[in-house]
């Protein structure tokens, strides 16, 4: 068997998440502790308006395996997961978002897998959205598909397992959240083996979506500008 995962790395941005970010501190901790991995948290507060930061803070004082990153401005999604990416000192590592929306004990089907991969990305069978969404969604994965010459079903889901060497094999501009998108196009180009799984999501039981805003549509588009012409300059 190629891979199999004993040392993981959960990574996940907060931002607006502070009614969640302890049950994924619990949830993350109870699904290393069943697997018996040699693991991390590393969570990352993007200048969090309701200081989800000191939440962390009080798990750091009786688990050492928690790393906090601070971001003094709201960065946005992509930087907080570069940040994050940067110091996550595991074999593997497992990006999700602080919102509990994904269901991280999907890692034990993803592990199932992974022999076959380097990373694995995710597609929802279903999406818990509105129907404008859902056409939102559509135009955009299709729209990925044509400018990057890839199958990917759903490429910027929350939730994706990858191994931190093919990482260091690739550079990251997006800041926002495109970022996932780029890692799996970037690695499937330095012939890394990237898998679909397909998965549940779940409803958000706090707070509203943040991601789907003007602000966010165009700083996306400018990221999939940069990352084309860095890919097919
Ligand atoms: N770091 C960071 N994360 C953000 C920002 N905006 C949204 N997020 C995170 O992105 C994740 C997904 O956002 P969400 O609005 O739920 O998008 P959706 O799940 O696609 O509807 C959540 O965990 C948010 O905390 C931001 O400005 N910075
Ligand atoms: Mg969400």
């Amino acid at each position: 068997m190629k891979n199999k995962i004993s040392s993981l790395s959960i990574l996940f941005p907060v931002f607006k998440d502070s009614k969640t970010v302890e049950i994924l501190i619990k949830k993350s901790i109870s699904l290393c502790e069943e697997l018996s991995l040699d693991y991390e948290l590393v969570i990352v507060d993007d200048c969090c308006p309701e200081n989800s930061g000191s939440i962390v803070k009080n798990y750091m004082k009786s688990n050492n395996k928690i790393k906090l990153i601070t971001h003094e401005i709201n960065k946005g999604y992509g930087e907080s997961i570069k940040s994050g990416l940067k110091i996550c000192s595991k074999d593997w590592i497992l990006q999700t978002d602080g919102d509990n929306q994904y269901d991280i004990f999907d890692f034990k089907k993803m592990s199932k897998i992974i022999h076959n991969y380097d990373c694995i990305i995710t597609f929802r069978y279903k999406k818990i959205y509105s129907s404008f969404r859902i056409f939102i969604s559509w135009i955009y994965n299709k729209l990925i598909q044509l400018l990057f010459k890839s199958n990917f079903r759903d490429i910027s889901t929350g939730l994706r397992l990858i191994k931190r060497d093919a990482l260091e094999s690739i550079e990251l501009s997006s800041q926002n959240a495109f970022v996932g998108a780029e890692i799996a196009i970037k690695l499937m180009l330095k012939g890394y083996q990237v898998g679909e799984m397909g998965i549940s999501t779940y409803p958000r039981e706090f707070g509203t979506s943040t991601i789907i805003t003007l602000r966010n549509i165009i700083n996306t588009i400018k990221d999939i500008i940069k990352v084309r012409a860095e890919i097919f300059k």
